[in-house]
Formats: C-alpha cells, structure tokens, sequence
C-alpha cells in the first residue's frame, strides 16, 4: 500500500529543511515547545555507511553507560527491564502501539543526548527481505547487528531450528547482557543470541501481509492483526502471527521473547518498522484515524499471566496515562493524546502539549 502521496507535501518540506543541516545532522532533538524541524526516521538500508557507524556506536555506548534504575547495569538495560516489568501491561491490549510508540522516543532522545547518535531510530522494512531473509543488509556485514548466532541446543523446532547460540559477527559480537531472560530480570551474564527463521518471514512479513493489516477499518482490529491474533486465542488463531509477532519470530533467539526482545537491538528496528505502518494506517483517513483510540485496557493474551495488580476495566482512551516507570519518571507519564500523532498535533480543544517530532522518509 503506497501512501506517499497523503504525506508528499509534509515530506517535501522536510526534505528542504533537513538539506540545509549539516549531512550526519538531519533533524533536531525531538522537542515538547512545537515540532517545527520533526526527524526523519529512515531505512537502516538508505542510511550513508557514517550514519549507520554513528548509529551502532551510539547503541554500543548505552550498554558501556551506567544503569540509572536501581540495581540495573546499563542504560541500554534501563530500557530492556522496563519492557520486561511492563509485558504483562503493554502487549495485546490497546495500549500496544502507543506505549511501544512512547518507549521508542525516549530511546532516540537517550541516544542522542547521551551518545553523541545524530539521526532519528532507524526502521528495518522487513518485507524487502523476505526472499532471502538471512542475506538481509541488517544482518550482513562489519558494519551491522550481525547475523545468526552460534548453533545451539535451544534453537526451537519447528522453524527455528539454525541457530539459537550468541552471535558472533557485525557491531555487537560479544556484548553481554547483565540481566535474566523472560521477566527475570535478576542478575545474569548472557550473549545475545539469534535464531533466523526464513518460515516467518516468508509468511507473516510479504507485501501481502501487511497490505491486510493496513485495510482493517477500525484502531481494534488493526492493532491486533498487526501485533498478531495467536495469542489471544492459540486454537482460533493457531499459527496467526501478523507482522509483528512474524518479525520477532524471524529474528528468533532473544527477539522471539515477548518480555526480554530487547535484549537485541534490532528490537527498536523491527518496532520502528511497526510504528510506521501504524503512522501510515493512520495518514490513509487522518479524519478518522489520526486521534482514534479504542480497546480494552487488560491484556487478552493468557500467556501473559496474571498482572502484578488487579487489570481495570474500560477502553484505553486519549486521556489513559502511559508511562516508562523509573525509566522515564514524571517526565514521561504522557496521555495517549501526546502521542497520536509523531509531528506536533494534537486533537483539537485539547490543551495538552505534543510529546514527538518525527516523521517517516516513506509510509509503508
Ligand atoms: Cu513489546
């Protein structure tokens, strides 16, 4: 689904505004006074070989800083313990997109204040590796994330079945993770691993997959046919992954768990992948879909567990307050309002100050 034409003016006087900047600087800090210069989020595959360097370095120098969470590491493990302790609470319920949404501004505002990174997140488009998902420029190369891990006794049958060991080339060859698996995020020393299933890709991440995600006609649907139905309903939906789950699945290793994914930093790749297709779901009938919200608040996926409380009841509003727990403080406790839209707007009458400043170089 081409939808360049519903962003061409926006785009274009982007364009002109980040031409005029210094090459590696193409935008400005996201910022909560206006969104005059919004960040171009683009292709790691279009990036120049000095931004991608730009990129890695920055996300290696987040795991070599400390943690400012209590007893955490590193700050690159402030960010995976915070999606570990928030699975339960963020994952098959309405509050999915917009929290992964919230979570990825706060790393690239991280990146750059912190590490000295220049340019917007990446995205990773997987659908243009779907024919040959382990030759993937991603995962190719010195300067990339590497690609699939050591053969291992965990890799997972069926489909998995490469690899599942740590990683051993591109940028973050034996980095090491200081906390636990799933949701424990206990003390620990462990290798990021990889497991590449070519099987999810070719299923769940055509062209074709996600032209049906993109024509659900109401935030409910799409957001679960997007995240993937299997588990909300494994004997319903058996085998039904959709494009997000699809892409954890494909990456494998680390990245197929739902609490510990981003221990591999092709986590915020893949969700910024995700966040585009919804920025493009929403620009396809902005009169509709730009301020539009609904679902439940409570998780429906049983493998979730239990929450650490009792879940409420209700629909996730605009006014349902997101946040990134002693990650991102008070600062960041934000209505779903303040991230509805990735440039600046908010809804109309509503007093609240936008939260991000980015746009995509193409909807998907
Ligand atoms: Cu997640």
């Amino acid at each position: 689904m081409k939808l360049i034409s519903v962003l061409s003016s926006l785009v274009l006087g982007v364009a002109t505004l980040s031409a005029a900047l210094p090459a590696a600087d193409y935008g400005q800090s996201t910022t909560t006074k206006g969104c005059t210069k919004p960040m171009i989020r683009k292709d790691w595959r279009t990036l120049s070989q000095k931004q991608k360097i730009n990129y890695l370095d920055a996300v290696k120098c987040l795991m070599h800083t400390p943690g400012k969470k209590t007893g955490i590491v590193s700050r690159f493990e402030d960010f995976l313990t915070e999606h570990q302790e928030k699975t339960a609470m963020v994952h098959f319920n309405a509050v999915f997109l917009p929290w992964h949404r919230l979570l990825l501004y706060e790393m690239e505002r991280v990146l750059r204040s912190e590490c000295g990174y220049r340019g917007a997140i990446p995205y990773w488009d997987m659908k243009q590796d779907v024919a040959d998902f382990l030759a993937s420029p991603v995962l190719n190369g010195r300067v990339s994330f590497g690609g699939n891990g050591l053969p291992s006794p965990d890799a997972l049958p069926p489909y998995n079945t490469t690899a599942g060991g740590a990683i051993t080339d591109g940028w973050f060859a034996g980095e090491l993770i200081h906390v636990g698996i799933g949701n424990d995020t206990s003390p620990a020393l462990r290798n990021i691993t990889r497991n590449i299933s070519q099987h999810y890709a070719s299923a769940w991440l055509t062209q074709k997959q996600e032209d049906t995600v993109l024509s659900e006609t109401d935030f409910g649907e799409f957001t679960l046919s997007l995240e993937g139905r299997l588990q909300l309903d494994p004997v319903k939906y058996a085998e039904i992954w959709g494009v997000h789950a699809g892409g954890h699945r494909a990456v494998g290793g680390d990245m197929q768990n739902a609490w510990s994914s981003p221990s591999d930093p092709l986590f915020y790749l893949h969700h910024a992948n995700l966040d585009r297709i919804w920025a493009t779901w929403q620009a396809a009938n902005p009169e509709d879909r730009q301020w539009q919200m609904m679902g439940p608040i409570a998780p429906r996926a049983p493998f979730l567990g239990t929450w650490p409380y009792t879940p409420p009841a209700g629909n996730v509003t605009l006014d349902y307050v997101l946040d990134l727990g002693e990650l991102g403080g008070d600062r960041l406790n934000v209505r779903v309002a303040r991230v509805m839209d990735t440039s600046g707007s908010m809804p109309e009458d509503d007093e609240d100050e936008a939260l991000l400043c980015y746009l995509y170089d193409q909807l998907a």
